[in-house]
């Protein structure tokens, strides 16, 4: 994938970067994006519906089993070759913030650090009366040992907050980068589709990196028109290595 000089430049001259990061980041592990996430048995469910608590409140074993299918296909995903040009970016650049909406952990796994995770982490498991950790036993779901609730995947369903901070944490990284790059997202679920419009308004070089269209692509300085798996490695590479 060609990348533009200016884009390389401003990447390797830049003290700090941020990059958004949506499902289709994990694509090329394997992991079904989020809105794609209803393959197979859960093609009849909506995503958006499923990952709700009110889906939760009134079938709580149907929402549990969506997400045990779906931590199943992450804990056999591998990252890929966008998750590990991302760890590279942060070995590159003198300030680096990775925001991700994606609730799989892949970032983490491909070696990046200072990873925000906006919307949780499916791997994490916790008592739905008290949002506290819990380790899960059996059933479906599996009940808060000590208070026998529900347990629950630690993630930000549609109508609840994002982590304490988190947001805060995300838009001053927005704020203060020189460029922003927006992978693999849709662009539509709030707070976090905000970021992009924040950072270019701060004064960021906005580049979106995607298959497709997006509603940030009409804000974005640079768009890579393709797969983050291709494209990030070769702006990594454009940027650092001469390539
Ligand atoms: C909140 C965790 C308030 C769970 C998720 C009306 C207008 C505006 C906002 C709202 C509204 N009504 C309601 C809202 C708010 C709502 C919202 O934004 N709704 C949307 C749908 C309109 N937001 C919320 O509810 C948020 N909370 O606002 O709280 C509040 C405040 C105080 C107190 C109480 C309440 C919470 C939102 C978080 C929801 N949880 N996930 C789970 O995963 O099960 S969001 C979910 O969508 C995923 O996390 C996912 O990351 C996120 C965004 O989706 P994408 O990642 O973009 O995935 P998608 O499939 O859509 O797109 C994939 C993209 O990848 C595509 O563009 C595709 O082209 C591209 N792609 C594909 N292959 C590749 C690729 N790109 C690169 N390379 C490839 N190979």
């Amino acid at each position: 994938m060609e990348i533009p000089r200016e884009l390389a430049d401003a990447l390797r001259g830049a003290r700090a970067v941020a990059a958004l990061t949506g499902s289709g980041v994990s694509a090329e592990s394997g992991v079904p994006t989020f809105r794609d996430a209803r393959s197979g048995l859960w093609e009849r469910f909506d995503p958006e519906e499923l990952a709700t608590p009110e889906a939760f409140l009134r079938d709580p074993k149907l929402v549990w089993e969506w997400y045990s299918w779906r931590r199943g296909l992450v804990l056999r995903a591998e990252p890929n070759p966008a998750h590990r040009a991302l760890a590279e970016l942060e070995r590159r650049v003198l300030c680096f913030t990775l925001i991700t909406q994606n609730v799989d952990g892949l970032h983490r796994r491909a070696g990046s650090g200072n990873v925000i995770e906006l919307h949780g982490n499916i791997l994490r498991t916790v008592c739905s009366a008290e949002r506290i950790p819990r380790e899960p036993g059996g059933g479906s779901p599996p009940r808060c040992p000590h208070c026998g609730a529900p347990l629950r995947p630690d993630v930000v369903w549609f109508g609840e907050a994002l982590p304490p901070g988190a947001l805060e944490e995300a838009s001053k990284a927005a704020r203060g980068c020189e460029v922003f790059l927006c992978v693999g997202t849709s662009g539509v679920v709030y707070p976090a589709a905000g970021l992009p419009r924040e950072a270019a308004e701060a004064g960021a070089l906005l580049v979106e990196i995607n298959p497709e269209r997006t509603p940030v692509t009409s804000l974005a300085d640079f768009v890579l028109r393709g797969r983050a798996g291709e494209a990030l490695p070769a702006l990594v590479a454009a940027a650092f290595s001469g390539g």
